[in-house]
Order: structure tokens, then sequence, then C-alpha cells
């Protein structure tokens, strides 16, 4: 890397995190492909599907009963914003999934308004991946994936989907919304995987 880790921009911000092609900002921009859906957390489900059809509905009080954690994360838009030691509170994906039985290699979160983005599934275990729903310390804002939003910031944000209402395991690995429009499959900010030609 070209950057000594420390060293600190005009700003004061440390460019040894920062991935390249990146700049940093303190601004929180919304990003949305579409109208943002006013979901009730009452009305809220969180449906897991297994590789084998198997089923399994998350609801608010639900999701609020699992293990709780609070995650401070540097976010890195493919559109090459960053924005540093944000802070989240959630449960972790390996929590949701655990309800269920799986041997599948790939995850495929789907959102309310009907966006989609796949992952592998070890991208989204050991704590690498929430269902975040407070952002610094207020319930998430509809326009920032409100009630509840994927959080996986060792990735570009496209992968955080929000509005999240199902996680389908699968064997086989199908791209989502902006992985079928040429974005790159995985989105790995620190390899810089935009696009999907390499
Ligand atoms: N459901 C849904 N999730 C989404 C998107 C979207 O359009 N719909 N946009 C993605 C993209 S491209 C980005 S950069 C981030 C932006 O999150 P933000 O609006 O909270 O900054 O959300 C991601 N998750
Ligand atoms: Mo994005």
């Amino acid at each position: 890397m070209s950057v000594t880790p420390g060293f600190r921009g005009r700003r004061g911000f440390d460019l040894g995190r920062l991935p390249p092609g990146q700049y940093p900002t303190e601004d929180f921009p919304v990003l949305s492909a579409g109208p943002t859906p006013q979901i009730d957390t009452a009305d809220w489900r969180l449906t897991v599907t297994t590789e084998t059809g198997e089923r399994s509905v998350l609801t608010w009080p639900r999701l609020m009963a699992l293990p709780q954690h609070d995650i401070t994360a540097d976010l890195h838009c493919v559109t090459r914003w960053s924005k540093f030691d944000t802070h989240w509170r959630g449960v972790a994906v390996e929590d949701v999934i655990d309800r269920v039985g799986t041997a599948a290699d790939f995850v495929i979160a789907h959102s309310y308004g009907g966006y989609s983005t796949n992952l592998p599934l070890e991208d989204v275990l050991d704590g690498r991946a929430w269902i975040v729903h407070t952002f610094d310390g207020f319930a998430l804002s509809p326009e920032h994936g409100g009630p509840a939003r994927l959080l996986v910031p060792h990735l570009y944000l496209w992968k955080s989907a929000k509005w999240i209402n199902g996680l389908t395991l699968s064997d086989v690995d199908e791209p989502g919304f902006w992985e079928s429009a040429g974005y790159h499959n995985h989105g790995d900010p620190w390899r810089e995987q935009r696009e999907w030609k390499d």
C-alpha cells in the first residue's frame, strides 16, 4: 500500500483505512434504486429460506430477542465515498441463519421493494455481517434502510441491502440487482472489485 498506516490527511482522516480510489466524507449520502418503502415494525418480517425450501420467519420481537451487538464500521460505497467509524446495533447474521440447518455456499438478501444482492455465505458469518436496526443510537431511518438492513461493511455498500425481508440460502450463486447490471459479483473495496469484467 502506498499510504503509511496511521498517516492522517488534511482533515484528520486515517488514510490507511481508505481503500484505493475512495475519498473520505462525513456525510451519509442516501443511494436507493427506487422509492423508500415505509415498513412498520409490527408488519416487518424476515424470511430465511434454505436450499431445501425450509422456511423460518423472524418477526420484530424475535429479532430483538436475539443477542444484540454494537458495531463500529467503516463504510465504502462504489460511488467512491467512504465513511469512517459508523455506529450500528443489530444481530449477527449467523444467529439468524442458525435458526435453520444449511449446507449452502451462497446467500441472496432480498428487500421490500424488490432489491436483492448475492453473497458467499462465508462473507456473512463469523461476525462479518449483521441485521442492523439502530444507527448512531437512533432507530434506523427509512432512507437508510429502516426498520432493518443488512450491514456487510467489508464489501462495497451495495451488498448491504436496505429494508431487508429475506435471506435465501442457495447451492448456486445467483446475481442480485446490481450484480446483474454489471457490478462485480463479490465487491471487495480493497481489491477495487467495482465492475464485473476482470
Ligand atoms: N433495498 C435496497 N438496498 C440498497 C440499495 C437499494 O437501492 N435498495 N442501494 C444499495 C447501494 S448501491 C448503496 S451504496 C447503499 C446505500 O446505503 P445508504 O443509502 O444508507 O447510504 O445501499 C445499498 N442497499
Ligand atoms: Mo452504491
